[in-house]
């Protein structure tokens, strides 16, 4: 594998799942695998999960590890070709990305949709340029539109606690005070079109995403009902993808708040989140905290996701 960006990268999912539960079983297994190769992670946005899951990987593997806050520290990047750069950006990510990849074997990079513009986001200009410009493989670690190691924990999470071969897994939208992108969510739906599993969305009107990532979903407007029969219930807010109101908040409405009443209409369904959350937004304490909830277990994962990605680049490098 040289990049990682989306499901298709990583081959056929059942070996690569096995290969994630035969890491898990004993991560320091391939110590050795990563000697004196560095990885270079850049955060153009926050994050503590990815940030740390990440790292753990790699000094699972023996690798070296570099973490880079563009936005604390570093020069300010301009990402755009052609402007005059009079601003407050001193340093162009077309000299950044090249300078950066002298110093290390892979790069891990996130960069959040900007929501200035639909086109150049969904066109993912800021993954891509990394991949064309730093001749290093290049891992996605939130991307303009897809969360791929977040969606592989997710699928691994869900592997090990579904009780029948084709369980139901129900995404449901839920409110949030700020624009989130819709990352998350296309990459979940992306990944469950990859298994055979029965998946349904739900969301309220106005908040549907591009057609391309809902792929076969099932798509059903009333939540109650998308929850009934629900083994697993993973839930995130996303901000509109449509082009009149890409980026915004539509509707707070706390009435798809997942809480014990709907988690009643469900199999008895574990209850899924990419973290970070804010309870009581889209969960509540109650949900959150019960027997049902993977949260911690699904963050957990997010090592063994990162380190599956990394020990296949590494083997083809
Ligand atoms: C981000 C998002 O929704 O894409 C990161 C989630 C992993 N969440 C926030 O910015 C709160
Ligand atoms: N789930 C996730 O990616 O969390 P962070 O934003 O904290 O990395």
């Amino acid at each position: 594998m040289r990049h990682f960006t989306n499901v298709h990268d990583l081959g056929n999912l059942q070996l690569a799942l096995q290969e994630a539960f035969d890491i898990k079983a004993d991560r320091y297994k391939y110590c050795e695998l990563g000697k004196n190769k560095t990885l270079m992670m850049i955060f153009f946005n926050s994050s503590l999960r990815t940030r740390l899951s990440t790292q753990k990987a790699a000094m699972n593997l023996g690798m070296n590890v570099m973490v880079l806050d563009v936005n604390q520290g570093a020069w300010k990047l301009e990402t755009e070709r052609g402007v005059v750069m009079d601003g407050d950006k001193p340093e162009h990510l077309l000299e950044a990305i090249p300078v950066m990849s002298c110093y290390c074997d892979i790069i891990g990079v996130r960069s959040f949709a900007r929501f200035e513009n639909r086109r150049d986001d969904y066109e993912e200009k800021i993954l891509n340029q990394f991949i064309q410009y730093s001749s290093r493989p290049v891992i996605s670690m939130e991307s303009a539109t897809r969360h791929p190691l977040q969606s592989f924990a997710d699928l691994i999470t869900i592997e090990e606690y579904k009780k029948t071969d084709r369980p139901k897994v129900v995404m449901s939208w839920a409110p949030h005070p700020k624009s989130l992108p819709q990352a998350v969510p296309n990459s979940f739906a992306e990944w469950m079109n990859a298994t055979d599993y029965e998946f349904v969305i739900t969301h309220p009107k106005g908040y549907e995403l591009d057609p391309a990532f809902v792929g076969n979903a099932r798509v059903e407007y009333d939540q109650e009902k998308a929850f009934e029969g629900a083994d697993f219930i993973y839930a995130k807010n996303w901000s509109a993808y449509n082009e009149s109101d890409y980026g915004k908040v539509l509707s707070k409405d706390m009435s798809w708040t997942v809480d014990e009443r709907k988690m009643k209409l469900t199999n008895n369904a574990y209850f899924m989140h990419c973290l970070p959350v804010r309870r009581n937004m889209i969960v509540t304490d109650d949900v959150i905290e019960s027997e049902n909830s993977l949260v911690i277990p699904e963050a957990a994962n997010r090592e063994i996701s990162a380190q599956t990605v990394l020990k296949k680049i590494l083997e083809s490098l």
